[in-house]
């Protein structure tokens, strides 16, 4: 028997910084009608979908940088999406910049949420690997802030929905294999991925060639190695003077590209995928309960980093 989900990558083209996010959301309700025409029960839109890629600049001005963060979700400029999405009958993965208050105490992060075909919040993700830096620094052709802008997440969920268990992930996170991981222990059969990558990445120009090559790698090897579908839509094109990937696609367990855009505008990549297709690989590859060793493991929880443990202490020197 057969699970099928009907996926859509949303994949937009460049977003001006003068654009509205009602202009935004316009592009964003075009492509819905689009997926929903061809049978899609979701899309799924890129990182940061409703404004420009504001981590690219320095500011100093805390009102400037919060101007592109979402008080609210849905708020007066996105319910138009949500209406959309609840009358035409598809869900959708959205990412935004969310600023909230826990405690009294403002937060922000890079955020992503799933919304159901009735138009319900069903899952809610904050962004747990933040690149780049957290200083101005004026070398770079364009600046990469995230880890100023946003404080990271708390982790990686899963949530029972459109017939399977999906999961969501944002960018950066989907070049580290813990991120597939932590969502494959918890039985995930798709994993949601919105994404900003410049071609060119600053402190190792010597990668840009192979930017797209790597966009795929990581992304596949997620899928097969946790016998899940994975879904990655760019935020692409030449935004603000800086060029970002396309690549946006959709991946089966097996590891296949099974849909993938071809242009760097918006566009939408379409595939019918059978959720039962994670069983071949859940229940005998990658069967984590026969085959997984975690006491082997153990450094990857213990450690950060080569010399550091998890607590920021240093590695102990053995002997
Ligand atoms: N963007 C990039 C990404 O991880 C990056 C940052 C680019 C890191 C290239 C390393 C190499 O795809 C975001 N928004 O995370």
């Amino acid at each position: 028997m057969a699970r099928f989900v009907t996926i859509a990558a949303g994949q937009l083209g460049p977003i001006a910084r003068s654009e509205s996010r009602t202009a935004v959301v316009s592009r964003l309700m075009a492509l819905m009608r689009q997926a929903r025409a061809c049978g899609c029960d979701l899309i799924i839109y890129p990182e940061l979908a409703l404004t420009t890629f504001f981590p690219r600049w320095y500011f100093e001005d805390q009102a400037e940088t919060d101007s592109f963060f979402e008080r609210e979700m849905p708020g007066p400029e996105t319910q138009a999406l949500f209406d959309l999405a609840r009358e035409i009958g598809i869900g959708f993965y959205l990412g935004y910049a969310e600023l909230t208050t826990e405690a009294g105490i403002a937060r922000r992060y890079n955020a992503s949420i799933l919304v159901d075909k009735s138009g319900a919040i069903v899952g809610k993700y904050r962004k747990v690997h933040l690149p780049g830096h957290a200083e101005h620094e004026p070398w770079r052709a364009f600046q990469h802030l995230e880890k100023r802008y946003f404080e990271p997440g708390g982790g990686f969920g899963v949530v029972d929905a459109f017939g399977g268990k999906m999961g969501m992930a944002i960018c950066n996170d989907r070049r580290w294999s813990e991120t597939y991981r932590v969502m494959g222990l918890q039985g995930v059969e798709m994993v949601l991925i919105g994404y900003n990558t410049p071609v060119h990445n600053p402190p190792a120009p010597e990668h840009d060639d192979l930017s797209l090559f790597h966009n795929h790698l990581v992304m596949q090897a997620g899928a097969y190695q946790n016998g899940t579908f994975v879904v990655g839509v760019a935020k692409a094109g030449l935004e603000e003077g800086v060029d970002q990937i396309g690549g946006s696609c959709i991946i089966a367990p097996s590891g296949e590209i099974i849909a993938a855009c071809t242009t760097k505008g918006d566009e939408i990549a379409l595939a019918r995928c059978d959720l039962d297709l994670c069983n071949s690989y859940k229940r005998t590859t990658f069967n984590f309960d026969v085959h997984r060793q975690p006491r082997a493991y153990e450094m990857i929880v213990e450690r950060k980093g080569v010399t550091t443990m998890a607590d920021g202490t240093p590695v102990p020197r053995r002997g």
